[in-house]
């Protein structure tokens, strides 16, 4: 994948030039988890209101094979499924996925959560093919507030790349490989999980999530 290549770089970089130890890196692609079940290795919650997301390992396309979808289509508007991933714990963090929107006639939003400290409390950044934009927010106390917005096409039923590079209170969002998002926010300053994210009636595929904890 070629977006991954600068991260190995920077990893290199990181190591060669303080000497730390490299942080824990993983790429879940789900090729090695049963159709029609939930992922290994993830544990589910929802934020807000409605039923809790259903998160069931599909066959895509050849390119993808296997992928991680959110099939529950609760159209309950303050509905936030949250697939967490049990393996990190981190505070910095760069963090990819790629996915698709299958479906959703209120939203079809994709996201990538970090610093997770539980389901009401962490931050996300995710793109929306309904309203064609990228944001990013906290989630405080169930409370989500957005700090950043930017407009781009987000066109269903192909797949994207998003991904977030989180460095102390500096977060980077690129979405397709251009910067869309770049912010400071100081509410979460503690390791956190990982995980993927949805709104409401949003039916998405995710795939090739990359974990990299610096
Ligand atoms: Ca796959």
């Amino acid at each position: 994948m070629i977006y991954q290549k600068p991260v190995a770089v920077v990893i290199v970089a990181v190591c060669a030039s303080v000497g730390v130890v490299i942080g824990q890196s993983s790429k879940v692609d789900f090729e090695q988890d049963e159709v029609g079940k939930p992922p290994k290795g993830f544990s589910f919650a929802v934020t807000g209101k409605g039923k809790p997301g259903v998160w069931i390992v599909r066959k895509d396309d050849q390119a993808h094979g296997n992928v991680l979808v959110q099939t529950d289509a609760d159209p309950t508007d303050y509905r936030f499924p949250v697939a967490v991933y049990d393996d990190v714990n981190a505070k910095d963090v760069d963090l990819s996925v790629q996915f698709k929107g299958i479906s959703g006639k209120g939203d079809q939003g994709a996201g990538i959560v970090w610093r997770y400290r539980d389901q009401n409390n962490y931050y996300i950044t995710r793109c929306n093919a309904l309203e064609d934009n990228c944001t990013i927010y906290h989630v405080v106390n169930g409370r989500r507030q957005a700090f950043l917005n930017h407009n781009v096409k987000v066109p269903t039923n192909v797949w994207h790349t998003l991904r977030v590079q989180a460095t102390g209170d500096h977060f980077v969002v690129t979405y397709d490989g251009k910067t869309v998002l770049d912010a400071k926010d100081g509410t979460f300053k503690d390791a956190g999980k990982v995980g993927l994210w949805t709104k409401a009636d949003s039916v998405m595929a995710f795939d090739d999530f990359s974990i990299v904890a610096r």
